[in-house]
């Protein structure tokens, strides 16, 4: 492998003269397990090439002042927890949704509304999220939701697409970082798939090390997408790493890298196959319906039990061998094929959906029957994206590069005819995880925008020191090449983004007064007798002191309150302005206390008043000719 030719750009891409692939050994680390693979040609560059096609992505992406995007992109915001909306083709950032993470501009995390939504999980302040996917009606986003996994601390999250707030966070019992996420993508959204990496002892309780222990396993997890509560959970052999639904509601599937279910590097890889394994939904249900399942660990969540048992399936699932430590499942739009991507092999197979209710019913000798294809694509294959075209783009982590591929060709091919399925490779810049093609995940795929989520980017933005951000590529795919438009920095680390059309979602303007957002505290202030939307009171509960007031530009409608020294207060504040963008925020000065409060949404804010003195607070959104002047002054009176 180490002797590859690969083609790089001249030297004005290279300034530090540094190749990619010395930059990153990775022929040293892996060459021995990817013995095999295929060397494409990658294209050649000049500089007048670049220059070029430069000017021509320009115009493609252009969206002008006043211009809005035709896609709403959201990308995971990796370990920094958060949630970012982007326009495409732009680029452009629109909002940011914080989810795991503490957030100091709207008081994510700090505001009882936040605290009541993130629950028992409020003690954690750091997230990592990966995927997010928006809830489907009959195989096409239905822009209410938006779920996320939290793999550091375990948690599943939902957004309301409405208000592009998250609403909901649950933790998954009795499991270790929660990776993959998919959703049922027909008839609707009715489970958020959320599978568990990490291989536990059961129960966790510190006996023991022993993983190979068969009260050592990890989970397969299905929640009620509505509820946000656990439907149910499957016991595996393995471990599990991504998955994906089909276009039935039958069936779900996941990769699994650790089938040697070992803790080193080396143990890890000693196989050659891994598997994917399937999930049989409606089995599972029927199995709980009639009672068939366990609890585990203290939680009432029903668990069958989906491993092997002396090599014999169990009713809920199937193993399908496929190579090696494979990493992104996907299915295509087509409803045809779950695609597993190899990773440590050059190749991704292609496992024939139709096939699988034969394979559930023991019809085939060997269940990799239900492979039609296992194109060879290039080196570190991790997740392949559509274009509703009969194409497939796989990212190659370690060729730097996205392949395009047929996928009708590709079965042609494994039947041995002599056809070459691939159409085009692109360099990316550099080492590409996910990609993600328009409407990829939906029936509506639409092979306009593929965006590839590079996770170094190396030489390609100003340098900002030894932390460097990521690089998310938009290549247009509306044509017959692939053509890179686009290069985005991104902060710690996307993983995944999802893209839909403009008109799929539809967000409110203002909030609604009923909105269960902040339905607890309207329901606290109603035990207060305040009316928020004209009470300017304060109320005194023991040691606990409940100020409540108004806001409309520029004025509180309190600008001063007296407490005494050690009070806990509540600052409740209700916008009572009703034009589109006038938020207000709330800030006490030198107490961490910080919140948004957009038009006609009511938001509060906790701390202790633990240092006698004056303390102004003021408005941290500009929100008027005025807004320096919207303050006030809380005086803390000696205890
Ligand atoms: S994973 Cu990061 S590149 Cu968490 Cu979807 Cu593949
Ligand atoms: Cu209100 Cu600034
Ligand atoms: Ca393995």
């Amino acid at each position: 492998m180490s002797d590859k030719k690969i083609p790089t750009p001249d030297a004005a891409q290279e300034p530090r003269g540094v190749s990619r692939r010395t930059f990153l050994g990775t022929g040293a680390v892996t060459g021995a397990v990817l013995a095999g693979a295929t060397a494409l040609g990658a294209g050649t560059f000049t500089r007048e090439s670049w220059a070029a096609a430069a000017k021509e992505a320009k115009s493609k992406i252009h969206v002008g002042p006043g211009e809005l995007d035709e896609y709403y992109g959201f990308w995971s915001g990796g370990h920094q927890g958060e949630v970012r909306v982007l326009g495409v083709p732009s680029m452009r950032e629109l909002m940011r949704i914080p989810v795991f993470n503490v957030d100091s501009a709207t008081g994510w995390g700090l505001t009882n509304e936040s605290k009541h939504i993130l629950g028992d999980s409020a003690k954690y302040k750091n997230g990592d999220c990966h995927h997010p996917h928006i809830s489907m009606t009959d195989g096409k986003y239905d822009g209410k939701y938006l779920f996320i996994n939290d793999k550091a601390n375990s948690r599943v999250a939902r957004i309301r697409l409405d208000i592009m707030k998250c609403d909901k966070i649950l933790t998954v019992p009795n499991v270790q970082a929660i990776h993959g996420l998919r959703l049922q993508k027909v008839p609707y959204t009715k489970y958020v798939f959320a599978n568990a990496e990490f291989v536990i002892p059961h129960p966790n309780d510190g006996h023991t090390f022993d993983l190979q222990d068969k009260n050592s396993f990890t989970m397969f997890n299905a929640i009620d997408a509505e509820k946000m509560e656990m439907a149910f959970q499957v016991i595996v052999d393995g471990n599990l790493d991504n998955s994906d639904a089909d276009y039935t509601g039958k069936y779900a599937a996941s990769t699994c890298y650790n089938s040697e279910k070992a803790y080193d590097l080396g143990g890890m890889m000693r196989n050659e196959r891994d598997w994917v394994v399937v999930f049989n939904i409606p089995r599972i249900e029927a199995a709980i319906k009639a009672g068939k399942f366990i609890n585990l660990d203290g939680s009432k969540v029903p668990v069958v039990d989906g491993r092997k048992v002396d090599g014999k399936d169990s009713e809920f699932t199937r193993y399908i061998p496929v190579p090696k430590n494979p990493h992104g499942l996907n299915t295509s739009p087509d409803g045809k094929y779950f695609i597993a991507n190899g990773k440590l092999s050059p190749t991704v197979s292609m496992i024939a959906i139709d096939r699988l209710d034969d394979l559930f019913n023991d019809r085939y000798k060997d269940p990799r029957e239900v492979i039609v294809a296992e194109p060879e694509l290039g080196l570190g294959p991790l997740h392949t994206t559509f274009d509703g075209r009969g194409n497939a783009y796989t990212t190659l982590f370690i060729d730097s590069q996205v392949v395009k591929w047929n996928m009708d060709e590709a079965i042609r091919a494994y039947k041995g005819e002599k056809v070459n399925y691939i159409k085009q490779k692109l360099d990316v810049q550099y080492q590409p995880g996910h990609n993600h093609a328009s409407l990829t995940e939906t029936s509506d795929a639409d092979g306009k925008w593929l965006v590839v989520l590079c996770k170094f980017s190396k030489d390609r933005f100003l340098p900002t020191g030894p932390l460097h951000p990521e690089n998310d590529q938009l290549i247009d795919i509306s044509g017959d090449e692939m053509k890179l438009v686009h290069d985005g920095p991104a902060f710690a680390e996307p993983h995944d983004c999802i893209l839909a059309r403009r008109d799929q979602i539809k967000t409110q303007k203002i909030w609604n007064r009923n909105d269960p957002f902040f339905a607890d505290t309207v329901a606290r202030a109603k035990k207060d007798g305040i009316n928020l939307e004209t009470d300017n009171k304060v109320i005194r509960d023991g040691n606990k002191v409940r100020v409540y007031m108004t806001s409309m530009a520029p004025a509180y409608g309190l600008t001063e309150f007296t407490v005494k020294q050690g009070n806990e207060v509540t600052v409740t504040i209700t916008n009572i302005d009703q034009i589109e963008d006038v938020s207000h925020g709330f800030v006490m000065t030198n107490h961490g206390a910080s919140m948004e409060i957009s038009p006609q949404q009511t938001s509060s804010i906790t701390f202790m008043a633990d240092k006698p003195g004056l303390h102004w607070y003021y408005c941290s959104w500009f929100c008027h000719a005025l807004h320096m002047e919207m303050v006030g002054r809380m005086l803390v009176e000696k205890a």
